[in-house]
């Protein structure tokens, strides 16, 4: 076992639960006076104020009615905000942000409000901050593929906008119908085409950003080299919605592959995921551009959800699941490459079955079965969900370390023994060393967090690996950066957060960095 770090990192910190977090008596609370602050800059006030208060230009609506703005996708975290505004305009965020600076209002940015770690809701009453009525396409240039854009369009509609000349968005995920791409940016979203077209801090040529004192920075810029000083805009990829608020975002896209294709293979053990990872690499080269994995709780898991049109495409159950797709520019060649692929996998028995797609449906048909697995596993009950990265050979050590964990524990159900823990299961991004455990419970109960963490997080420290791959920090992992980073750099991120937020009023309470 590896023990790294012992030396910068205090042996268990202190990590402080959702339900802990008091409010900070310095932010003002939202009144009637201030939204009519807020409708005197607002082009549009009725439909970009909703509130549970009265007495204004604004669209009054019961508390219950802000539902989907407080309350989180898994239903995990839920904040008691009275407000909402969806600016039209980066100048119209400028006016709203200066008045909160002024005011010393907090705020929660809010994009799709997919975010998996608490980061997109309020805690307390934060106004919140939605991008959805920010949703115009600036431009696109079909030379060099460069999309020039607002924070609040959804992926899927901006992939379908670019792909009309030929070229698709270098990121995807399973809320792309949902999440917008200033929440992409803001969180780094990792997701699917990761291991072909890397990050958002590669791709993102330039960002517009209201700062939290409505100061506008200009850095929309859209060249593919710019080495004039600090790259600043790289601060605000996967800052959280801490330092700014991404009102416009430059992103260069890559050409749509003529010949995509997809594969699942059925795999005795993770050992011959890791097997078959290096097989693909070698066998496929530059054509691979997902190798995704799901173990076999979550397969069974998969085809309980009806919702995307999964199906069992395997005669039997096998314990590990892996997914290849391939991106080409000729499909007879690529499908020979994956058949080839298939045939020597199997021949050798490192594989048990394989299903290769014949066509577009069966290749969507295929990609469900991955991409239903956040709400496969949502339609059991309440989902804990740790999302991390490691060296690969030992990502699903830990899934099974949890399994004996929670039995150990007295906390996994099994047959005879009832428990709040219903089911353990892992997938993930292999190619990227990114796994997703994800613990189903039947409701969110401090036992189940008290005998999560830190315990799981100490197993990630001891692995060299990082408490949070792609989904951010947020709320839920706010005091465990300590687990993955040492102080002197936490301490430089805290300064950089007041620097930016010297009131601190910008997501407040989240990414412990900026606390
Ligand atoms: P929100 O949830 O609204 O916000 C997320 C964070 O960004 C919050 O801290 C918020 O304050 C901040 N924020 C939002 N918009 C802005 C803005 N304009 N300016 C500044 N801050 C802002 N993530 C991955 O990395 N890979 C995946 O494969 C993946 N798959 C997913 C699949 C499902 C089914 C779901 C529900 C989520 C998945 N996610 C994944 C998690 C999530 O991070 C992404 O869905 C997405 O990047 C969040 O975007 P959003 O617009 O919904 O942001
Ligand atoms: C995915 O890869 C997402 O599907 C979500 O990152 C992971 O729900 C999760 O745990
Ligand atoms: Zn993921």
């Amino acid at each position: 076992m590896l023990l790294i770090r012992r030396a910068f990192l205090p042996a268990r910190l202190a990590v402080r639960t959702y339900a802990t977090v008091p409010r900070d008596p310095r932010f003002a609370q939202v009144t009637p006076a201030l939204l009519n602050q807020f409708a005197g800059v607002l082009s549009s006030p009725k439909s970009s104020i909703l509130s549970s208060l009265t007495g204004g230009p604004w669209t009054t609506v019961e508390a219950d009615d802000l539902a989907t703005f407080n309350e989180d996708w898994m239903g995990k975290y839920k904040g008691k905000s009275t407000c909402v505004v969806r600016p039209k305009s980066t100048e119209e965020l400028a006016q709203i942000m200066r008045i909160c600076y002024d005011n010393d209002v907090a705020i929660v940015p809010q994009g799709g409000n997919t975010g998996l770690v608490g980061g997109g809701v309020p805690v307390h009453d934060e106004v919140v901050i939605s991008l959805a009525s920010m949703n115009r396409v600036r431009s696109f240039d079909a030379t060099s593929g460069t999309l020039v854009c607002d924070a609040g369009c959804i992926l899927e509609n901006l992939d379908a906008h670019v792909g009309q000349h030929g070229y698709m968005m270098p990121l995807d995920l399973g809320a792309k119908g949902t999440c917008h791409i200033g929440g992409n940016v803001a969180t780094n979203a990792g997701g699917l085409r990761f291991l072909r077209y890397g990050s958002l801090h590669g791709s993102v040529l330039g960002l517009e950003v209201v700062l939290p004192n409505g100061e506008i920075l200009h850095n929309l810029g859209t060249l593919r080299k710019d080495n004039t000083g600090f790259d600043l805009k790289q601060l605000f990829i996967g800052s959280e919605g801490t330092i700014g608020i991404i009102t416009g975002v430059s992103i260069a896209t890559p050409r749509r592959p003529l010949a995509t294709n997809v594969a699942v293979f059925g795999v005795p053990s993770f050992e011959a995921v890791q097997t078959t990872f290096q097989r693909t690499k070698k066998h496929c080269a530059e054509i691979l551009s997902a190798y995704e994995f799901i173990d076999g709780e979550t397969y069974g898991l998969v085809q309980t959800n009806p919702s995307r049109g999964v199906r069992d495409v395997f005669a039997e159950r096998h314990p590990m699941y892996v997914l290849i797709e391939t991106s080409g520019s000729c499909k007879a060649h690529d499908d020979e490459k994956l058949q080839g692929l298939l045939e020597e996998l199997l021949e050798e028995g490192i594989v048990n079955d394989g299903v290769l797609a014949q066509d577009e449906s069966q290749v969507h048909t295929l990609w469900a079965l991955r991409e239903s697995a956040p709400e496969s596993y949502a339609r059991q009950g309440k989902v804990y969900k740790y999302d991390i990265s490691m060296p690969i050979e030992r990502m699903y050590e830990l899934v099974e370390h949890m399994r004996e964990h929670y039995d150990k524990a007295g906390l996994l159900d099994k047959p005879g023994r009832p428990g709040l823990v219903k089911a353990v299961g892992g997938y993930g991004h292999v190619g990227d060393g990114n796994l997703h455990i994800n613990i189903v419970a039947e409701r969110y109960d401090p036992s189940i967090e008290e005998a999560t963490v830190p315990h799981i997080y100490e197993w990630i420290r001891d692995v060299r690996g990082s408490v949070s791959a792609e989904h951010g920090l947020g709320l839920a992992k706010a005091n465990a950066i300590g687990y993955s980073k040492e102080p002197l750099m936490v301490e430089y991120m805290q300064r950089i957060k007041s620097l930016f937020d010297p009131k601190g009023l910008l997501n407040p309470y989240k990414v412990s960095g900026s606390v």
